[in-house]
Order: C-alpha cells, then sequence, then structure tokens
C-alpha cells in the first residue's frame, strides 16, 4: 500500500539556540536562495527514502543498537552543492564519531553518495565559493528519525523517535 510510504531519514537537529544562530548566517548571505528556517535546520545522517511500515519499523530497530558516546561538532565553513543548488554549512574537522554515527545508520541504504555533513542554509541557491565562517559548536546528544514530508507538506519534517547518544 504505497499510502503508507514515509520518506524516512537519519539526523541531528540542533538545539533551538545553536539552530537560531545557524540561521542567521543563512539570512545573511546574499543571492536567491531559499532560506532555510531554524526549525527545519539539521545534519542528514542517513537518508533512507520510501519506507514501509516494516522498513520503518527495521530502523527504529537499528538505532537501539548504537553504541556512540556524544561528540563535539564545530561548524565553520560555507560550501555549496550544484545538484541540487545547495548552500550549506558544513565542518573544516569532523570527529571520526560522526561518521560512525552515519556509517551505522546508513547501512543498507541505496543513497550512492559519500557521506558529507552539512546543514543546509539555503535552497535553490545561487554559486558560492567555499570560505570559513565564525565557527558555531554544539555538542550532539541524540539523534532522531524524521519524516520528510509529513502530512502531504513538502518540506515538511516531522520528528518520529529521538534516541540519545551513549558510547
Ligand atoms: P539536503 O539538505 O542536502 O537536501 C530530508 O529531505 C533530508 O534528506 C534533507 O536533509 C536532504 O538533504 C536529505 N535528502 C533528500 N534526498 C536525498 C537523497 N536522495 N539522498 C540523500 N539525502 C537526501
Amino acid at each position: 500500500d504505497e499510502s503508507k510510504r514515509q520518506r524516512l531519514f537519519f539526523a541531528l537537529w540542533p538545539p533551538a539556540d545553536v539552530a537560531e544562530r545557524i540561521a542567521e548566517i543563512g539570512r545573511t548571505l546574499d543571492g536567491p536562495g531559499a532560506v532555510v528556517p531554524c526549525d527545519k535546520l539539521h545534519v542528514t545522517l542517513a537518508f533512507h527514502g520510501a519506507c514501509d511500515p516494516a522498513g520503518r519499523d527495521a530502523l527504529l530497530a537499528r538505532a537501539e543498537h548504537v553504541t556512540i558516546a556524544p561528540f563535539d561538532l564545530v561548524f565553520d565553513r560555507l560550501d555549496g552543492f550544484d545538484k541540487p543548488r545547495l548552500i550549506w554549512l558544513g565542518l573544516s574537522r569532523p570527529p571520526a564519531a560522526l561518521f560512525e554515527l552515519a556509517e551505522f545508520l546508513r547501512a543498507d541504504t541505496l543513497d550512492p553518495r559519500a557521506f558529507v555533513p552539512h546543514i543546509t542554509l539555503q535552497r535553490r541557491a545561487g554559486p558560492i565559493s567555499a570560505r570559513p565562517v565564525a565557527p558555531i559548536a554544539w555538542r550532539a546528544r541524540e539523534f532522531v528519525l524524521a519524516e520528510s514530508g509529513a502530512r502531504g507538506v513538502p518540506g515538511g519534517y516531522r520528528i518520529l523517535a529521538r534516541w540519545p547518544l551513549a558510547g
């Protein structure tokens, strides 16, 4: 039953005060892009696409097996993708634990792209030359499973479940 499929992804969601500072960067950039509002800012860890209920349950079960301690993230550079046209905030020194977590949660995905940790700031954006920005640091203490396009709202996200990071 196609109507039961959900677009699911694991993500890190910044605390509200951090998200507000990140959103400010997106707002102050020049250019034609659509600025992502602060409650939608996140780091996608693993994009699983359209999942049926059994697929969703498998993701919920997998998340229970994460044994990674909280880790620090320092977002300190702007960069972009060409397809789709995004401007994003990234890390010049992403911690190993971030890649471990993403790799564990990406198991069995069909996503062929390498994991590039980023927070999308603008969509349908103009070109950007990569450059450093004043660092914004945050300690990741939990990860979430989120649904994209929930209740038929494109670009709307709904957090379905949260798990604490614990080593
Ligand atoms: P983006 O911010 O780089 O566009 C929900 O759509 C989240 O999943 C977004 O963070 C988006 O990343 C990511 N996403 C959407 N489609 C994807 C795909 N085909 N492969 C990997 N990530 C995807």
